[in-house]
């Protein structure tokens, strides 16, 4: 994990590499663009870092210079996540959304690796108080 995350004591309970698209950007619908994001799941928030900031790269280039900072911090609570096959013409695509109004496209090709991503922020957001 990047040292952003061992700067602090936050337990991640999976990671790895996901598609991901924003859908809205300032409450406004944006062009979906999508990349491949290192995603951190933690039990308050889901952080997406570029995808060169796998945990190896971050082991070894870790710094406080700040390259390792998340590109996005979706916070869990409150949120809700959908699946959403609807929304596009991939394969195991889902939504997570949050209160503040941030919809996000996630997904992972291998669907089965998509169900455990979707369990496992799913039990994530039934934990926290909004959940
Ligand atoms: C979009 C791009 C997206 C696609 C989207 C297209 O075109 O091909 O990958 O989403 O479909 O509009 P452009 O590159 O011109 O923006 P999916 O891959 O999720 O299907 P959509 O318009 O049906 O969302």
């Amino acid at each position: 994990v990047s040292d952003y995350l061992t700067n602090f004591d936050i337990r991640v309970l999976q990671q790895g590499v996901l598609h991901k698209t924003k859908l809205t950007e300032n409450g406004k619908k944006i062009r979906k663009n999508w990349t491949s994001s290192w995603v951190v799941l933690t039990d308050l928030f889901l952080f997406l870092f570029k995808e060169s900031t796998t945990k190896m790269s971050a082991a070894a280039g870790g710094s406080p210079t700040g390259t390792n900072k998340p590109e996005l911090c979706v916070d869990l609570n409150g949120a809700t996540i959908e699946w959403a096959a609807v929304k596009s013409s991939r394969k195991g695509v889902f939504q997570v959304s949050t209160l503040l109004g941030v919809q996000l496209l996630l997904q992972d090709e291998d669907e089965t690796n998509a169900v455990v991503w979707f369990n496992e922020i799913k039990r994530a957001i039934l934990r926290l108080p909004c959940g």
